[in-house]
This record gives structure tokens, sequence and C-alpha cells, in this order.
């Protein structure tokens, strides 16, 4: 007998079930038709294998839920508030903390203490709430991601890093003082869950400190990050990945964090920080925007399973399962020859709808439409990531052009099944099959910000 690849599988069992509702072609194509073949408009119901996001999405555990029971909801001073700010000093090393609803929450107080008017704001590619944040706050968000990272089929191991001449050419220009802090997204969600390395952070946080900016870690998927290093950089293949993401975080001084990922809840988010003086101002700020500070916005009970949730999702079985379930995906879908972004990210996989469908032009937004047609497939819902999420540019008002033309299959963590990526895999390759007749979208509502969620398209 030859021995194939040691198998591996997942550090949990399931207890409970939630039934899907099974619908035909037919009730797929009136439903993707009403929701204006967006699939952010689509009732989950209608959907069989919801790849829409890994945010919020997750399945809590037991532990969790019992957490859950613990809830001290008081309005001032709740003892899981306590609990959190502790797990957080453990295991990211911040001082301080401020709870908010979500990781938005957490990105408007931050972006409302620290930008000025007229500054700028670099970061490692841009994500939708981050960039929208930092511009209603009066700054300009610059892209200093190396180049590699707008390249789909770039192999580069970490294509989420900060391109030190792009960032020290800004520097020059627009003069340090003028920079209200640095962002380092990590993993990079657009560019396609990539990582960044511990040797670019660390060379960021130096240079970046060498003319007094602040270095900002959106922490949303960081222990997935720390994991890539664990992997793929040289001097860390045998510290765990809760060591790594300590390190990782230290060469930043504040972190903006959206728990709905990485902390394997259905809510909660905060903003982390250092500096005693900040800390004050955020305090000031989350009593308008979110709630007390020692709650914002958040029931005991949500801030109990963040807490719980960071214990188990830092743990090397968790999160190596987690990302060996994504690339299962990704090797199921390589075998069919699909374009998709390499290497394979930590939450998701992302299709190159521009490969996919070479016939229709980006201002017909391809990745749109392959969004619907795999949901009309097999009612499996994945998420536009290209022109459509990239939106106007602020000042001009002419649509952004991202090379990055994507449909995200996310993976939310302890959900689906490996049966359940085999469907998906297939449904995918069958759209491929077909891709010649597929047909380009044309917008007919178009929202104000962050259209991706609400605008509505007709078939061309
Ligand atoms: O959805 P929020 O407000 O909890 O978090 C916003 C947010 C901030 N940073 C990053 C890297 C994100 O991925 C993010 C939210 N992402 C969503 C909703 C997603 O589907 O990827």
């Amino acid at each position: 007998m030859s021995f194939k690849q040691k198998p591996w599988a997942e550090p949990f069992k399931v207890k409970v079930v939630e039934p899907l509702k099974m619908t035909t072609q037919n009730d797929r194509e009136n439903a993707i038709k009403e929701a204006g073949y967006n699939t952010f408009l689509l009732k989950s119901e209608d959907v069989y294998i919801d790849l829409l996001t890994d945010s919020g999405t997750n399945a809590m555990s037991d532990y969790q839920w019992a957490g859950m029971m613990m809830g001290d909801e008081a309005y001032a001073g709740s003892k899981n508030y306590y609990y959190l700010e502790s797990n957080v000093r453990k295991y990211y090393g911040y001082k301080y903390l401020v709870p908010t609803h979500q990781g938005r929450g957490a990105e408007n107080l931050l972006s409302q203490c620290l930008i000025k008017k007229g500054q700028y704001v670099p970061g490692n590619m841009y994500f939708t709430t981050t960039r929208l944040h930092q511009e209603l706050a009066g700054g300009t968000f610059v892209d200093v991601i190396i180049d590699e990272a707008h390249d789909p089929q770039s192999e580069h191991p970490f294509k989420g890093n900060i391109c030190l001449n792009k960032f020290e050419d800004l520097i020059k220009k627009v003069g340090g003082g003028n920079i209200a802090y640095v962002t380092i997204g990590a993993t990079v969600n657009m560019a396609g869950g990539q990582p960044v390395s511990m040797k670019n952070i660390k060379e960021v946080h130096e240079l970046a400190h060498k003319h007094g900016i602040k270095v900002v870690l959106d922490a949303t998927r960081a222990m997935e990050n720390a994991y890539y290093i664990q992997q793929r950089e040289e001097g860390y293949s045998q510290k765990t990945v809760a060591e790594i993401l300590k390190e990782f975080a230290s060469y930043s001084d504040a972190a903006t964090m959206s728990g709905k990922k990485d902390l394997l809840v259905n809510i909660g988010g905060f903003v982390a920080v250092n500096d005693e003086d900040l800390f004050e101002e955020l305090r000031n700020m989350v009593v308008v925007y979110e709630g007390l500070h020692t709650y914002g916005g958040l029931a005991g009970r949500d801030m109990e399973a963040m807490a719980r949730g960071m214990e188990e999702a830092v743990l090397d079985e968790h999160i190596s399962s987690r990302i060996r379930q994504v690339a299962y995906l990704g090797n199921l879908l390589d075998d069919y020859n699909i374009p998709m972004v390499k290497p394979f990210g930590g939450h998701a996989i992302f299709l190159d709808a521009r490969k996919f469908y070479e016939h229709i032009p980006q201002n017909q937004y391809p990745a749109q439409a392959l969004a619907a047609n795999i949901y009309i497939n097999s009612g499996v819902r994945g998420m536009e990531r290209g022109i459509v999420s990239a939106g106007r540019n602020k000042e001009t008002g002419e649509e952004y052009f991202p090379k990055l033309e994507l449909v995200r299959l996310t993976i939310p963590r302890r959900v689906y099944t490996q049966a359940h990526l085999d469907v998906v895999a297939y449904s995918v390759a069958e759209v491929y099959e077909n891709r010649k007749n597929a047909k380009g979208l044309k917008m007919v509502y178009e929202p104000k910000y962050l259209r991706f969620f609400q605008a509505l398209f007709e078939e061309m």
C-alpha cells in the first residue's frame, strides 16, 4: 500500500446543526434577479452554502456559549470587560482597550482621534470601511503595498507587505507631519487574504517611528497572519502562533479589530492602544458613538464570548485546520484549472474574474456577474471584490479600475464540512465550463457610500 499525504481534520466535533433549505435553479434565477444581481441582497434562507463572508458567521464553541450565560449586563464596569481587557493584554500586548460593536466602529473612533483634515494615511491596500472612515475624517488613503499584491499570479509568500520605498517616498513628498499614521492590515483582505512578514512590520515600524509616525495594525485576521509567519518565515517554525502574534503586534502602537473574524464571534470589535493620551481621547469618543467605554455597544455576554474566542482562536491546532480547510478548496479548484489568486488566502479563495470571463470588460462588472452565476448554479454565495467594491475617487468621482477583479469564496470558521467544499468546487467548475455564455451587467442603482453592499444591476 502506498501512502498519500497524511490527512488532517478539524480539532472539534459537531454538537448542534442548522438545516439548510434546498432550492431549484429556477428559484435561484428568480431570487438573484430580484436581488439586482447583488449577492448581498439575497435572503440568507435562499442560500445553500454561504461563502459571502467569514465575518460574524463563525460557529461558537460550547465554551463560548457557556460564557454567554456569564454575561454581566451592568451598564458600567462589567466583569466581562475586564476579562476581555486582560486577554487583549495577554495575547496582543496592548495596554488599553476600548470595545466597539464591530471593526468599523473602532475605525471610526481611531480615524476621528488621529486624522487631521488634509493628512495622508498610507496602508497596505485599502479595505472598504477602513478607507471610508479615513476619508470621512478628512484624510487621504495612499496605497503603499508591494506591486506583487496586485498580480494574482505572483507567488510571493508575503504579498501583504508594505513597500518601504513607496512609504519612504510618501514621507519625503508630504513630510512625516502630514501623515496621520500608517496602517498595516494583516492579512490583507482585498489582496486575497495575503500575509505580512515579521521582517516587514519591523522595518515599517522603524521607518515610521524615525519620522514620528504611528503604526496602526488592522488586527482583524492577525492570528491567521501569524500562522503564515510560522509556516513561511525563517526563524519562526518552532514558535507558537500565540508567541508570533504578540511579537507582531509589538511593532504597532495601536490596533483596530473586528472580532467577527479571528475571534470566532458573531458580533464585536475593539480598538486597543499603548498611548495613554490617545486612550483618553478614545474613551471620550466611544461614549458618543458606541456606548460607555466598558461596553462600547456590546452586551457583557458578547464581550465574554469574544474573550473566550480569543483563547481558542490563537491555538495552533485551530488556525492550522482553519487555513488548511481554505487550501483544501483551493486545491480542488486548481484541479479544475480555475483561475485564482495564488498563493491561496487565509480566509478565502479568490477567483480571478478577469481571466474567468475574458470577454466581459471591467466596466460590465465581470466579478459581480460571476458571483451571481455561481449562485444560480448551486446556491453557493460568494462576493464581488473588484470594481464595484473599489468605488469612486472621492475628488474626481471617477470609478476606480482595480487590477484585481475577484470573486471571494470566504470560508466561515468551524461551519462547513469538506463535502460542502466539494460541492462548491464542482459548481465553480461547471460555471467555468459555461463561461463563454456569460453576460456582463449594468449598474442601475448606485448608493453613495460602500456601493457594493446595495447596488442594483441588470443583465446586459
Ligand atoms: O465588518 P466589521 O465592521 O466588523 O470590520 C471591518 C473590517 C475591517 N478590516 C478588515 C480587514 C475587514 O475584513 C473588515 C470587515 N470585513 C468584512 C465584513 C469582510 O467580509 O471581509
